[in-house]
């Protein structure tokens, strides 16, 4: 049984994604680690700062890690509030991990990319996997630096790394931070609770987004294919929906009739219009036989079926 070593475990993907492997592979071969506490793990957990490369050899070599997942960055909104240090965060964390797959610490590593790494002249629709990227966001900007130095390691150094880019993730479980795909969190938590939200994104922004059960899901079968059937060594469009912020409110509508909504779009509508309104992820399919679940509805549905147990308005829910 390979031992794993999650980084970044306290982030939205991060603490879906424990679960996940720790109920396929067992708790003890899973071991969380993040900067922040513990948080919700009090068994198996390490804090560790991804960007100290030592401290990552020690956690590596002590709890004899084979596999890792590096979900540990600044998001594209708070990397805008600080671009060097951003760019400091995001390049060094992912360096010290290939540094150390290509000592032949980490057998297989999971790295995400993102629908950042696209810019303004980007096919913005059906956004075809091999394409022009020009990022103009700090968070884009590294992406596709490590887009690069990834497929570079591959090459190079026969360093086994998986990569997807992600769309905005929404999960009911975890909140995601400082993203620009935020709202699409935040719109169900504030629907239950005020029954209004302003979204900071304009009511036609369209972007591609996923719910987080199919984002696991991309996560854990990218590095469970075979290496061979992999034929990009950067990383793969993965897809699930696209829709906008007026759209997904009318898909809550459905549910919660007196539900609100209005606009007051900040500087994160500059870096969404620079995005892919939807993705083309045929070449995952070839490759890997990805394939996502969950429609617009299915998920709005059980973002709020979890949600309103959670703050007690079961009985607003028209289903
Ligand atoms: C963000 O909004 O920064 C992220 C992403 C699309 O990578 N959710």
């Amino acid at each position: 049984m390979q031992k794993i070593l999650i980084i970044g475990a306290n982030g939205q993907i991060g603490s879906e994604l424990v679960s996940e492997l720790r109920r396929e592979n067992g708790d003890h071969n899973v071991i969380a680690s993040d900067i922040k506490s513990s948080g919700n793990f009090d068994k198996y957990f390490v804090f560790l700062d991804a960007t100290d490369k030592e401290a990552v050899r020690q956690t590596l070599i002590k709890y004899e890690i084979s596999e890792v997942y590096l979900l540990a960055a600044i998001l594209s909104a708070n990397a805008e509030k600080m671009p060097g240090n951003a760019w400091h965060i995001n390049m060094s964390i992912l360096f010290n991990a290939l540094e150390l797959a290509k000592e032949g610490l980490i057998k297989k590593l999971f790295w995400p990319s993102s629908i950042a790494v696209f810019g303004p002249h980007t096919p913005r629709i059906k956004t075809p996997q091999i394409t022009i990227m020009d990022p103009n966001t700090v968070y884009g900007i590294s992406k596709l630096a490590g887009e690069r130095w990834i497929e570079y390691y591959r090459d190079h150094y026969d360093v086994d790394v998986r990569s997807v880019r992600y769309p905005g993730i929404i999960s009911w479980k975890t909140k995601p931070g400082g993203g620009t795909t935020d709202y699409a969190v935040e719109i169900f938590h504030e629907a239950l609770t005020k029954g209004h939200y302003t979204s900071f994104l304009d009511a036609n922004t369209r972007l591609p987004m996923m719910y987080m059960p199919d984002a696991i899901k991309a996560t854990i079968q990218i590095m469970k294919a075979d290496k061979d059937a992999l034929q990009i060594h950067n990383s793969y469009n993965i897809a699930a929906v696209s829709f906008t912020p007026e759209e997904l409110a009318q898909s809550i509508q459905k549910f919660l009739p007196d539900f609100r909504i209005d606009y007051k779009p900040d500087f994160r509508q500059t870096i969404a219009e620079s995005w892919p309104e939807s993705i083309d992820d045929s070449q995952a399919y070839k490759d890997w036989q990805w394939q996502h679940q969950y429609d617009l509805e299915m998920m709005v549905r059980d973002m709020l079926l979890h949600l309103s147990k959670k703050y007690h308005k079961e009985a607003d829910l028209v289903l």
